[in-house]
């Protein structure tokens, strides 16, 4: 057990077989520099567009893990029976809270079984996990307003 450098990597944990580093974020696109750029871009009519309109700015916070929006995570392989730890972490404001839910995965959290991971802004916790088999599931935020997605 221990932590080492490579000289390239971030150190790991070595007593497990997978380390998974996943950053759970509200990207708020309203605060960017190039807002206004991007509304005279990719508008239609550019002048219509109220900034302090509420769903214009809730249409602009884009709910993220790994700067993934939109359930477009990259697949993280991980072998079943074999020990994975999930680092997990959160920054931002007061809307970055994130319950991390691993849909029909059994975890333990600070010695707790659970399912799911709560983050607080400027926060970390890992969650360790044995998944039992192989296949395909889901990592979500079950926080109800970074589950709807604006139409
Ligand atoms: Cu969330």
């Amino acid at each position: 057990m221990g932590r080492t450098l490579d000289g390239n990597s971030p150190p790991q944990r070595k007593d497990v077989d997978h380390n998974f580093f996943l950053l759970f974020s509200v990207i708020d696109e309203n605060l960017s520099w190039y807002l206004d750029d991007n509304i005279a871009a990719y508008c239609s009519d550019p002048t219509s567009v109220d900034k302090e309109d509420e769903d214009f700015q809730e249409s602009n916070r884009m709910h993220a893990i790994n700067g993934f929006v939109f359930g477009n995570l990259p697949e993280l392989n991980m072998c079943a029976q074999k020990h994975v730890a999930w680092h997990l972490f959160g920054m931002g404001n007061e809307i970055d809270v994130h319950t991390a839910f691993f849909h029909g995965q059994l975890l333990t959290v600070r010695g707790h079984r659970t399912d799911v991971a709560h983050i607080f802004p400027a926060t970390f916790v890992t969650a360790e996990m044995v998944p039992q088999k192989s296949g395909t599931w889901l990592i979500s935020c079950e926080v109800n307003s970074h589950l709807k997605s604006k139409v």
